[in-house]
């Protein structure tokens, strides 16, 4: 046999036993889907465009890619489009086959091309285009190189035709376009236009310069929105501030790198009490915090301590100030790009490397020491402002051990209006709290008082924006919440005592329900945010139209985008020759009778809620930063763009 068969035959006998291995691979992502993408839910659906985008997020990391597109196609199917180098074609010596056909056919194989540099593809989920392509009937790419364009096609993973060029072009760049496999995704193949168009905002702030849309053509009319901030996290801190006053204008930013690691910083204070910090490694939101946060932490309270001392702010034989004192009013955005990023925690989003704590520590360090240097009455006025948090801190305390026995908050002491349940099994348990004695009525005689417990409240619940610790303590309908949950207060908070693993906001579907709905939120949101963060907290979801036919109710209809289309499908089939069923529309929980309130909205077999996330109540918190903050223009215009609301009494 000569050499070059020799060659020959070596790359076909490694080309079948890839092969092999492609299928193997696709199969398995298939069988298992969960393992690869967490979920086949909503959750699991969206992580697909995730999973696709961080390839061209990579590549405008890397300087080559500066404008990123994602379209929703009217067949729920998703294009993403880059201006980047183009996903290389050439053939590849192990396998025989274009390097873009093996991106999209083997487990693991994105990002190996060209080395160096960060990836955020191949970071806390990154498992590849080949999942994606194995999880989609249809997939197509198109590589825009060499004044070519180079196309393929899979169903299922597998490839329907060898990498072809089917045009010539001035231009460089990827398409990826894929349509989900609704055998694998059965909770819902609809991607949601919010959700993925949230995501694309936070991922154009964490890339400075990079421009990134979302077009949704499922609707006549489009929807598009497109993100570009040339501040990056700077743009964040501020958009995060928009509603809040603050005590100096523009954030205060550092951007460095120290052995291969990146690290930028974004801060400023607000004149508030609540303590916004939010992290980052490679793009992804590190929840439970991590190296790059501790060391960000130590640095701040070192450099104001410090500062403070040598300016003789604080006198040499004052306290130090605390962490927490240094941090309240605080908002700050910090984001590392790692090379291998380590992530650890219950949901696998605390930054684990060690070495990141110094790197941090220093880079930050040096910038906010310089900083506080070089603006003297800003300076001034951070160290003020955290010896103001001290003090108040101090006589915090003194006051909780004065009152401790008396606070009211122990257990024995369970509200008079709470209607508990009789089991003591807080897994199953479930706390309904209500708005309004009369729909309170309803949901304590029609619930299961098995497990379900009722906790009416009334009106508007005390504005905890402006409120202190102890006024907060003070509010009869914050202390009853508190003491029904079980899990104590403020530096006693424990989670692990709550006495209901499911806290359902049940209020009416109107505008003063969405309100009562946001200040709970908000209150839940700055003081329990461990049952946040445990998922434990829900809204229920009380059906908008009911459907009879004579007296009986023969269907219920929840709100949502398509409400009116179901309505009328279900007019349509309940309808027996002229006769037509009758639509009673509910306005509020007042209206159903304790049967009815039972039936839709609270027996675990028939009702919808919606699960709070954390960034749900984020949101919250900030439409509640606008209603009750201290800025007065944002709320005139919010007013003025939502004129419905304006019967709200803000
Ligand atoms: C890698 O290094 C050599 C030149 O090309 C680089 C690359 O792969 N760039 C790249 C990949 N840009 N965009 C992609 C990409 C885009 C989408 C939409 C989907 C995928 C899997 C990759």
């Amino acid at each position: 046999m000569t050499e070059e068969n020799k060659d020959l035959k070596q790359v076909a006998q490694e080309y079948d036993a890839s092969q092999i291995q492609v299928l193997e691979g696709l199969e398995a992502v298939r069988m298992r889907p969960g393992m690869y993408i967490g979920s086949t839910s909503k959750e699991g659906l969206h992580h697909l465009v995730w999973e696709i985008v961080d390839n061209s997020i990579d590549e405008a990391l890397a300087g080559f890619a500066s404008h990123i597109q994602v379209f929703i196609e009217k067949d729920n199917s998703i294009t993403v489009i880059d201006d980047g180098r183009g996903i290389p074609v050439d053939i590849q010596k192990k396998t025989g086959r274009p390097a873009v056909e093996t991106v999209f056919t083997v487990l693991h194989a994105g990002g190996k091309f060209g080395g160096g540099g960060y990836k955020v593809s191949g970071g806390l989920h990154g498992v590849g285009s080949s999942v994606v392509n194995a999880l989609s009937t249809q997939l197509d790419v198109r590589v825009y190189k060499n004044g070519k364009v180079y196309f393929q096609e899979y169903r299922r993973g597998v490839v329907v035709n060898d990498l072809k060029v089917i045009d010539e072009t001035d231009i460089t760049g990827t398409t990826v376009h894929f349509t989900p496999d609704p055998d694998i995704f059965t909770e819902t193949i609809e991607f949601d236009f919010d959700k993925l168009a949230k995501r694309i905002q936070e991922l154009a702030f964490l890339n400075k310069g990079l421009k990134i849309s979302i077009t949704d053509k499922r609707k006549d009319k489009e929807q598009n929105k497109e993100y570009h901030y040339e501040g990056g996290i700077v743009s964040y801190v501020d958009f995060i501030n928009e509603n809040k006053e603050v005590i100096f204008e523009n954030p205060i930013y550092t951007d460095g790198e120290l052995e291969g690691i990146a690290v930028e910083v974004a801060m400023q204070y607000t004149t508030g009490y609540h303590e916004i910090i939010m992290s980052f490694a490679n793009n992804i939101h590190t929840h439970e915090g991590g190296t790059h946060e501790q060391g960000f932490r130590t640095a701040l309270t070192r450099v104001i301590n410090d500062y403070a001392k040598k300016n003789k702010i604080l006198k040499e034989n004052d306290d130090n100030l605390s962490g927490e004192d240094v941090r309240e009013g605080l908002t700050a955005v910090i984001s590392v790009k790692h090379p291998n990023p380590q992530f650890e925690g219950q949901t696998k989003t605390k930054l684990g490397n060690s070495e990141v704590v110094k790197i941090t520590n220093r880079l930050f360090s040096e910038a906010l020491n310089r900083f506080l240097l070089e603006n003297p009455p800003i300076a001034k006025k951070i160290v003020e402002k955290g010896i103001l948090a001290s003090k108040a801190r101090i006589a915090a305390k003194r006051a909780r051990e004065v009152t401790r026995k008396k606070s009211g908050l122990e257990i024995s002491n369970l509200p008079g209006k709470l209607a508990d349940c009789s089991s003591n099994d807080p897994i199953q348990n479930e706390l309904f709290i209500v708005e309004g004695d009369s729909a309170g009525g309803s949901a304590k005689s029609g619930r299961n008082r098995e497990f379900q417990a009722i906790l009416p409240i009334r009106g508007k619940i005390l504005n905890v924006e402006k409120a202190t610790m102890d006024k907060i303590l003070a509010n009869e309908e914050i202390r009853s919440l508190f003491t029904a949950m079980g899990t104590g207060f403020g530096a006693d908070f424990n989670v692990a005592k709550a006495r209901y693993h499911k806290l359902i906001i049940m209020t009416d579907a109107d505008v003063d329900g969405a309100h009562i709905r946001t200040l709970l939120l908000t209150l839940i949101y700055r003081f329990m945010r461990p049952v946040l963060e445990a998922g434990y907290v829900y809204i229920a979801q009380p059906p908008i139209y009911g459907i009879k036919l004579g007296s009986e109710i023969k269907e219920y209809i929840q709100p949502g985008n398509d409400q009116e289309e179901v309505l009328q499908e279900a007019i349509q089939r309940y309808s027996q020759g002229r006769s037509k069923p009758t639509v009673q529309r509910y306005k509020g929980l007042g209206e159903m009778d304790d049967h009815q309130l039972w039936e839709t909205t609270m027996n675990p077999a028939n009702r919808l809620m919606a699960k709070v996330s954390v960034d749900d109540a984020a949101e919250a918190d900030k439409i509640f930063d606008m209603l009750m903050g201290d800025r007065v223009e944002p709320r005139r215009e919010f007013i003025e763009a939502n004129a419905v609301y304006s019967t709200l009494d803000i």
